[in-house]
């Protein structure tokens, strides 16, 4: 299961005048047993090498809506092929939090979520006599910190074979 959308704060950094934006942060909440994959498709903001100027920070909420010590930061100069890199969240919750200063700013930033289905992990158990097994988010890139087991249950006198398509 994916769910995809877009976030996009304001056209300008200076007048962060939208009531989603006033606050600087947006939560995000994905269904129940999925995880966040955040990726950015455009990043310009003020270069500053700790990024203390203009950034947009990144961190996951806990089951228990607290913040998870997970936070990433970014602004130009730190992130220049930033497209590349996947922010996943512990949890099906994440807040983006946007700053701006009171001076040069870049074109803003763009970022895409997908809600990605974990609903086999930590264990499933499947009894179909047929079926295809792949690991959550396949083929887009193998998620971090998961453990996930399957368990293929055949009826009596049945057994599996299990054929690995390699590509
Ligand atoms: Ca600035």
């Amino acid at each position: 299961m994916e769910q995809k959308a877009s976030l996009r704060p304001p056209t300008s950094l200076e007048t962060t005048t939208t009531t989603t934006w006033t606050t600087g942060l947006v939560q995000l909440i994905g269904p129940d047993r999925t995880r966040l994959v955040i990726q950015f498709t455009q990043l310009d903001l003020e270069a500053q090498p700790e990024c203390l100027y203009d950034f947009v920070e990144i961190r996951s909420l806990r089951a228990d809506s607290r913040m998870s010590d997970d936070a990433v930061r970014w602004c130009t100069s730190q992130h220049p092929v930033i497209e590349k890199y996947n922010f996943v969240s512990e949890s099906n919750k994440a807040i983006v939090r946007f700053h701006s200063d009171y001076s040069i700013a870049g074109a803003g930033f763009s970022a895409t979520w997908q809600a990605v289905d974990i609903s086999g992990c930590p264990l499933q158990t499947l009894t179909a006599r047929e079926g295809t097994l792949m690991s959550p988010n396949y083929p887009h890139f193998l998620m971090t910190h998961l453990d996930c087991a399957t368990t293929i249950l055949a009826p009596g006198s049945h057994f599996f074979v299990i054929h690995f398509l390699l590509s």
